[in-house]
């Protein structure tokens, strides 16, 4: 516990939910206060048990009247592909006189066309269209937010990607984590040379992403449409080979097994898994990863088969909650509604829901030390929200509650 001297903030008259249990509940400490100091949160318990020693008059201290309302940890956006040129009305449009996002793609659509768009935009023009999505992430209390790579397909592109995920953050106070997703489709000129491909992803951009320490983690679009777990498995062992964590798209249309390989590289999260089954989630659990849910894609897609939910709480694989914000399958950029959709297409529980976009997105960045719980030693990440009780941030969404927040201690809106 730091000397309440050095305090900066400190926030009296709130309730907490410090998601430090999980998602069993909120961790709730009603009537409470907290303190910031450097950027950390110092102090926080009933205020009642605010340290005897404190005084205002004695310090510096910033003293905020939380007049009853909800504390909760900054909200973490664990998968996005927020970063890319273009958009797809037009696809939107097909799907809805009948065509499969799978009959598009192997048409030359989907993630290929926007790799075109994303080619021809500058750096400025991605970063212009970025902003948008990232400040409307920001304005509902996101204070980290993961980027994916994987709408350039070429050395150039991938790290023209990287590189504005990166400058997303000198615009707006967010931490950002980045994802090399070089692995994420077959770029038309490599359309019927797979390894070739393989081979510039593992050979020549991995190295260079990584040479200019541009990715916190490598991921890979394992599926039909995607690529093999032979061929996943190529990119997990480049991945290792530079001690960079593994994330990876699995089990979202079809099982591949792509959940239980990563789980044997000690990756990080397995993202989707509707499709996953029993011994992949065993997989998962024996190497403490973490499963994302994406309920945007699932819902935007007019999916029908359901993430095993039932079988990763009877394993306890911890579930993160995320956006997924792509132009394709997920072109949503609203975390409150992916609350609401964790409750109601997938039927997480309100706590369950706010752990996957707290605590275990946290877990699913690999934050878990840091970020994702009102904590003492935490980076103070701070959400205050206008409510009466946590479950309302699941409940309702289109009003937006947040009333302050703060990253790594100072306010910021
Ligand atoms: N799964 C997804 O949901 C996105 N990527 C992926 O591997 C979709 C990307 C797109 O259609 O643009
Ligand atoms: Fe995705």
């Amino acid at each position: 516990m730091t000397n309440s001297k050095d305090w900066q903030t400190l926030y009296i008259n709130v309730n907490l939910a410090t998601m430090t249990d999980g998602s069993n509940s909120y961790g709730e400490i009603t009537q409470a206060a907290l303190a910031i100091s450097n950027g950390k949160i110092a102090w926080l318990g009933k205020e009642s048990d605010l340290p005897a020693d404190f005084s205002e008059k004695d310090n510096d201290v910033e003293v905020i009247d939380g007049k009853g309302q909800w504390l909760t940890p900054g909200l973490i956006d664990c998968h996005t592909h927020l970063v890319y040129g273009g958009n797809r009305a037009n696809e939107f449009e097909m799907r809805l006189q009948g065509k499969s996002y799978q009959e598009i793609a192997n048409a030359g659509g989907g993630i290929v066309s926007t790799v075109t768009a994303t080619r021809k935009a500058s750096e400025e023009e991605l970063l212009a269209s970025a902003l948008p999505r990232l400040t409307a992430l920001h304005q509902q209390g996101v204070t980290t937010v993961e980027i994916k790579s994987g709408y350039g397909l070429d050395t150039v592109n991938e790290i023209k990607m990287l590189k504005v995920a990166g400058l997303l953050a000198d615009e707006l106070p967010v931490t950002i984590k980045r994802t090399f997703l070089g692995a994420h489709a077959l770029p038309t000129e490599y359309k019927d040379n797979a390894e070739g491909y393989l081979d510039l992803v593992c050979d020549e951009m991995l190295p260079q992403v990584v040479n200019e320490n541009l990715a916190d983690a490598v991921d890979v679009f394992c599926e039909g449409i995607g690529f093999s777990l032979e061929q996943t498995k190529r990119v997990f062992d480049a991945a290792q080979s530079h001690n960079l964590p593994i994330k990876v798209h699995a089990e979202q249309l079809s099982n591949l097994g792509a959940s239980e390989l990563a789980a044997n590289y000690d990756a990080l999260s397995s993202d989707h898994i509707e499709f996953l089954d029993e011994a992949g989630i065993k997989a998962m659990k024996k190497s403490g990863m973490t499963a994302v849910l994406l309920p945007g894609a699932f819902y935007f897609l007019r999916e029908t088969q359901l993430p095993p939910i039932e079988l990763l709480r009877k394993h306890q694989v911890p579930m993160a909650v995320a956006t997924d914000a792509n132009p394709g399958t997920s072109p949503i950029h609203n975390i409150h509604l992916m609350l609401n959709m964790a409750c109601t297409l997938f039927k997480l529980t309100p706590s369950e829901a706010l752990a996957g976009i707290t605590c275990y997105g946290a877990k699913a960045l690999g934050l878990t030390e840091s970020k994702g719980q009102l904590a003492v030693g935490y980076d103070a990440d701070i959400a205050l929200w206008k409510i009466e009780q946590p479950a309302e941030l699941c409940y309702q969404f289109g009003v937006n509650p947040l009333a302050a927040l703060y990253q790594a201690g100072k306010r910021v809106i």
